[in-house]
């Protein structure tokens, strides 16, 4: 057996706590017909069979309902979020609570184990092994993006080999898109086969007025939180250097706007914001550099900056590029992985319009090729791969450069770069994370026996104590849009992007000028398992501040 640390030995006897309804007799409460966000043509025509379910809620109860066993299949798709351990402990008691000849299997390595066949039993002894653990190690993860009718197909296959009436999908926009599809292709084929989805990304980008928070971005945010304070004590007692410092989370920015408002940094860029004011690449230089001058004109000669990794996607002309070289390299991905390496950028600067062309030979050589890395299978450019932080660090030290030529500047500018995702998104499960997951899994459970299917597990009112939680079911087509995917339309569900009206962007506007020119870093420490709950219990600062608490 693998060694353990003793946190390790302590914490696998930690019991999430969740919401009272979920220990008693579970009624369900059905409200009114949903409809999508928007496209609610097309979506509905797309869903004939899972569109316009109604939410629900679980209520108490008092009439005991004899369900009969049901063997259910799991799969963690994506990447790795805090906590999907517990979604699975969750589900696991969750069905033998409901009839003990339950069983559970895990299918290995994403989405791709269903197709391939590829699965494990998850027996009590496995399960105990991995209980408030961070990590997806217990059957691995992928990114196979399910979408063909012949991968529904072979995937009815084992789960009829193996009796299975319902899947869980834990995993994030895209995945829970695939688990709609696939709710639909096995309703309408009377598969007998029910699909469920458990919210899932450290990106904190899928939620909603019904799905306040996706799992593991509380964690991760804390993680991140915890090294940028380590990094600002290292600036502040050095005095040296500018940290530029980018973190995960796609497109949106709620990672950086959670870490900004966790540690105070002096800078953080958001993404968002800078769509909506229309920053060029030249803007956010000049906004760095400008602040750069006035701290040095303080003798502070270091700072630190938070980068959103999908910054580069928002800046206006950038994405305008960024369109087309999808678009291209879409329709042209053969050709264009014959290319050698040396010539890529040739080949596409010879491709693009005038415009986009002169856009991208300007930029440096590292940035220009790793904008042409192959896309996931869900279409997305890896914007984890592209280094937005090296790019902006030597940008702006040219700007300094140029600057105190003419006087403007008489500081000191030396760097140090850092990215940080891979560093939080298997970390062990916050309090948040272990309660949330073990409550969303225990949920899917119950949705699973009421026979629903098309719906994703839902827990709210998160920032009050567990015992109040309140547990359900979200249609999956309520969340759906139509978007440009692979140079098609394609229903998907929204994204849900840093909102500028919204508070916690709010509160971070109203302090960031203070932030940029004054030194008020705040160290937040590391996670803390045991102790008060203000200390150990504590959600984000972004949903504290979403839900007016
Ligand atoms: P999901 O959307 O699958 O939850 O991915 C989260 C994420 O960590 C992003 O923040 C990041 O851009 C991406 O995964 C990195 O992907 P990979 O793990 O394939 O390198």
């Amino acid at each position: 057996m693998a060694k353990k640390s003793s946190l390790q030995i302590a914490r696998a006897a930690y019991q999430p706590k969740v919401p009272a309804i979920l220990k008693g007799i579970v009624g369900l409460e059905e409200g009114a017909a949903t409809q999508s966000v928007a496209n609610q043509q097309e979506i509905k025509s797309l869903f004939p069979n899972t569109y316009g379910l109604p939410l629900i809620k679980f209520v108490p109860t008092s009439e005991r309902t004899a369900y009969k066993s049901a063997n259910v299949g799991v799969i963690l798709s994506g990447g790795q979020a805090p906590g999907g351990h517990n979604v699975i402990s969750g589900i696991f008691d969750g069905i033998k609570m409901i009839n003990e000849n339950s069983r559970l299997y895990g299918f290995i390595l994403g989405p791709g184990g269903l197709i391939d066949h590829n699965y494990i039993e998850l027996t009590a002894d496995i399960i105990d092994e991995y209980r408030n653990t961070g990590g997806f190690d217990i059957i691995g993860s992928g990114r196979t993006k399910l979408e063909k009718k012949e991968q529904f197909d072979k995937g009815l296959e084992i789960l009829k080999k193996l009796d299975i009436s319902a899947l869980v999908i834990i995993g994030g926009d895209d995945s829970n898109t695939n688990a709609c599809v696939l709710a639909e292709y096995y309703a309408s084929i009377n598969a007998g086969v029910q699909v469920i989805g458990c919210p899932k990304t450290i990106d904190g980008d899928l939620k909603n007025e019904m799905i306040e928070a996706s799992f593991g971005f509380d964690t991760a945010c804390k993680v991140y939180s915890e090294v940028i304070g380590n990094i600002q004590r290292d600036c502040n007692s050095a005095r040296k250097y500018w940290h530029f410092i980018k973190l995960m989370g796609r497109s949106a920015s709620h990672i950086a706007l959670e870490c900004a408002l966790q540690v105070q940094p002096n800078i953080c860029l958001i993404s968002e914001e800078v769509e909506a004011s229309g920053q060029s690449l030249d803007d956010i230089i000049n906004y760095i550099a400008n602040i750069v001058v006035s701290r040095a004109e303080n003798g502070n000669n270091f700072g630190t900056i938070l980068i959103p990794e999908g910054l580069i996607e928002f800046i206006p002309v950038m994405k305008n590029l960024m369109d087309e070289l999808n678009d291209y390299l879409a329709r042209n991905e053969a050709e264009f992985k014959m290319i050698k390496r040396k010539e890529k950028r040739a080949y596409i600067i010879s491709k693009l319009s005038a415009e986009n062309s002169k856009l991208y030979e300007s930029l440096p050589e590292a940035v220009a090729l790793q904008l042409t890395l192959d896309r996931d299978p869900h279409g997305n450019v890896q914007v984890s791969l592209i280094e937005t932080e090296k790019l902006l660090a030597e940008m702006v030290g040219r700007r300094l450069e140029e600057w105190a030529a003419v006087g403007k500047y008489k500081g000191k500018f030396a760097t140090q770069v850092h990215f940080f995702g891979y560093e939080g998104r298997c970390a062990a499960p916050s309090n948040y994370d272990a309660d949330y997951c073990y409550s969303l899994g225990f949920t899917a459970a119950h949705l699973i026996s009421s026979g629903k299917t098309g719906y994703m597990s839902s827990v709210r009112n998160t920032t009050a104590p567990a015992a109040e939680w309140i547990a359900g079911g979200v249609p999956i087509t309520m969340m759906m849009n139509m978007e440009r995917r692979h140079g098609e339309m394609k229903p998907v569900i929204q994204k849900a992007l840093v909102r500028l009206d919204g508070a916690p962007f709010k509160e971070f506007a109203a302090q960031r000028d203070r932030w940029a020119v004054e030194t008020e870093y705040v160290y937040p420490g590391p996670i803390q398992y045991f102790g008060p709950t203000e200390v150990c219990d504590q959600p984000t600062i972004t949903l504290r501040l979403e839900q007016g608490k």
